[in-house]
């Protein structure tokens, strides 16, 4: 019997408002499905009304986007006067889809628009200097910044002393003191009377594109178009796929299916996905990684041009470029992972290679692992590049369920990033040790840092305390549930439902069931490193398989009584569409408590109604002999 790999997290219960409940049946969703969507927020019939109907019903009118009429004054001028205008974008795949968005827009209301991408390991985040005097150089008179800029006081004083207007469009917390911008667009501001605060700097960068697109042309419809866009960079900046995001990404994954722009579609052939079949998954694993990729280990302006190739040579040219780059990073976070592993007595993972010398561009050195390998979080620095920092630490933390911070040394600093386990608040940790720190920022789940290289040791420590106190009694990695049922409820009816809840993605995960006293029926190996299962209940069986669990294969028995953690998918069977179960994680029935207390109710109702059914027919025995 094979125990749980994951702390289930079974759902509280949750009492559904009547008018959402009739809401909900009007159009057609159970029950289970209503309280799955009731507890990602979508709780009354408006709400509901919007996720269910059309995709650009769901779209806020941009006009409320803080600053919105000065950002519209603005435009128009620099259009009428014949202006140069920069849009400075960040490296990484939200900042490129959002610069690619706003300089389509500019272009298309006929003004002139630069595209400028800082370097990650020189310029890093926020407006540069370099840029501003690369745009004085250039005789722009007016920089729009995207996915960043909310914190560049000094920078934009610099473009303002040079007569250059800046415009800054972004989604990240605002400091204290804001830099001195002629309109600061950005729904995080305290007074901004947007009404969706999810936005990544890609769907900040789309609404601005329809709000121009609409008071200066006339044709937001246009605007409309960028959606894909906005979606990969949605999608990679891990922004919640609900709200205003949910809509985005259900126009952007149309337009990627029917007609996907030049460079989307080179690089989905490279990388062998048919457009028809794109899907959140597409965006987040194939999509993504490659235009980070550039920023990573190569040039970030690559996918930049990209973005913006309207020919189909030039984007399959620059699609190549992006592919060598994606698997120089994958070479490298290989190696870096094995010797990461192998530092933290983790055990190395078969066939991985230490990362090729040229590849390190001059990096030298060995990993240095900060407390032991059982402490309540992994802290390591190693000779690995800024770019792939994040990378290792989100495999770490992912793999081991603790948070990770990844270090590199730069010049006399470390700089670092860190990733959670999903309970350790990130940001409070790192503002637990502000003082040991030169900079730092992020959110609760990924943040970065930087600090003195003679600091490092003592951050190690103070950080080490902190997650010690909110370490979880259980230290397995969590799996979070949206149903928990006896195995009788679950059918294709459920499946469907459920569908209706997606695009999924972070925020709005694939929902997860935990299909509650199955018998194992077949149980066999399957290639690739899966496991095929035939699971029984009352009356028949359902199919199941486990990606990426060959354990199972040899730790489950026939006879034996299990549940399951799954997503229900379907498959084709002899011409028949079938419901199947992508299951997660496996233990022994009834070994959660919250499983065994379902399981106990179903079978106590099971026998309340058997009894009213006997008492029922007793009753009648006993009329039929009176
Ligand atoms: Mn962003």
């Amino acid at each position: 019997m094979i125990p749980a790999r994951r702390a289930w997290l079974f759902p509280d219960p949750i009492r559904l408002d009547p008018a959402f409940r009739e809401a909900a049946r009007e159009r057609g969703l159970g029950t289970l499905a209503s309280a799955v969507l009731a507890r990602r927020g979508i709780s009354d019939a408006g709400r509901l009304a919007a996720f269910l109907g059309p995709a650009e019903a769901g779209l806020n009118d941009p006009r409320l986007l803080p600053d919105a009429g000065t950002v519209v004054e603005r435009l128009a001028a620099a259009r009428a006067g014949g202006e140069r205008v920069m849009v400075f974008g960040d490296f990484d795949a939200d900042g490129l889809t959002a610069l690619a968005q706003l300089v389509l827009a500019l272009r298309r209301l006929g003004l002139e628009a630069l595209p400028y991408v800082p370097s990650r390991l020189d310029e890093g985040h926020g407006l540069s200097m370099a840029s501003v005097e690369v745009a004085d150089a250039s005789g722009v008179t007016l920089i729009v910044t995207v996915d960043t800029g909310s914190s560049s006081v000094a920078e934009v004083a610099a473009a303002r002393r040079r007569g250059i207007d800046v415009i800054i469009t972004d989604h990240h917390h605002l400091p204290e003191t804001l830099p001195a911008a002629v309109a600061l667009v950005n729904p995080q501001r305290a007074d901004s009377a947007y009404p969706d605060r999810s936005l990544a700097g890609s769907g900040v960068a789309f609404t601005v594109a329809r709000l121009l697109l609409a008071e200066l042309e006339g044709d937001e419809a246009w605007a409309l178009g960028l959606a894909d866009l906005a979606t990969i960079g949605t999608v990679s900046d891990v922004a919640p796929v609900l709200g205003e995001n949910r809509s985005i990404a259900r126009l952007g994954l149309e337009r990627l299916r029917s007609r996907p722009r030049a460079g989307i579609a080179a690089l989905m052939a490279r990388a062998g996905v048919r457009p028809e079949q794109a899907d959140l998954e597409t965006v987040g694993f194939v999509l993504a990684p490659r235009l980070n990729a550039a920023g990573r280990v190569g040039d970030a302006l690559d996918a930049a041009a990209l973005l913006l190739a309207d020919e189909a040579g030039e984007a399959d040219r620059l699609a190549g470029v992006l592919e060598a780059a994606n698997s120089t990073r994958r070479d490298l976070l290989r190696g870096a992972l094995a010797e990461a592993r192998s530092a933290l007595g983790l055990g190395g993972e078969p066939g991985a290679v230490a990362p090729d010398s040229a590849l390190r561009d001059g990096l030298a050195g060995e990993v240095v692992v900060a407390g032991g390998p059982d402490g309540p979080a992994l802290i390591l620095r190693g000779p690995w590049p800024v770019g792939i920092l994040g990378l290792v630490a989100g495999r770490l933390a992912d793999e081991t369920g603790r948070p990770a911070i990844v270090g590199t040394v730069v010049g006399e600093a470390v700089r670092a990033s860190c990733r959670g386990d999903g309970r350790l608040d990130l940001a409070d940790a790192l503002d637990a040790c502000d003082d040991l720190l030169t900079r730092h920022g992020g959110h609760a789940a990924a943040a970065g840092l930087e600090t003195p290289l003679a600091r490092w040791d003592g951050l190690a420590e103070r950080f080490l305390a902190v997650a010690e106190s909110a370490r979880p009694d259980d230290g397995r990695p969590t799996l979070a549930v949206d149903l928990a049922l006896p195995s009788q409820y679950v059918d294709y009816g459920l499946f469907r439902d459920l569908a209706r809840l997606g695009p999924c993605g972070p925020g709005n995960p694939e929902p997860l069931v935990a299909v509650l006293g199955l018998t194992v029926w077949r149980v066999r190996a399957a290639a690739g490193g899966h496991t095929q299962l035939v699971l029984r209940r009352d009356r028949d069986v359902l199919d199941a398989i486990a990606f990426g669990r060959p354990d199972l294969a040899a730790g489950l028995a026939e006879g034996e009584r299990v549940d399951v953690v799954a997503r229900l998918s379907s498959r084709m069977f002899g011409g028949l569409e079938t419901l199947q179960l992508d299951v997660r994680d496996v233990a022994p029935s009834g070994s959660h408590p919250r499983a065994a207390a379902v399981l106990g109710h179903h079978a106590a109702r099971l026998s309340a109604d058997a009894r009213a059914v006997e008492e029922r027919a007793a009753a009648a025995a006993a009329g039929g002999a009176g």
